[in-house]
């Protein structure tokens, strides 16, 4: 395998990590999910963007 096969591999694998990651954590109530989007409210003020309830 090149390189540059691996690094595609390995950005792939840690994006759907996260992803998993944050659907998992907000329908499990593991994490804060106040607007319900399924982004953990924690990652999305990280991001800037405050978390508002409906
Ligand atoms: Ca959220």
């Amino acid at each position: 395998m090149s390189d540059i096969t691996i690094v595609i591999i390995g950005a792939v694998v840690l994006v759907g990590g996260v992803i998993l990651y944050a659907v998992i954590s907000t329908t499990t109530g593991y994490e804060e999910d106040i607007n319900q989007n399924y982004v953990p409210d924690r990652m999305e003020r990280f991001f800037g963007k405050e978390p508002k309830k409906k």
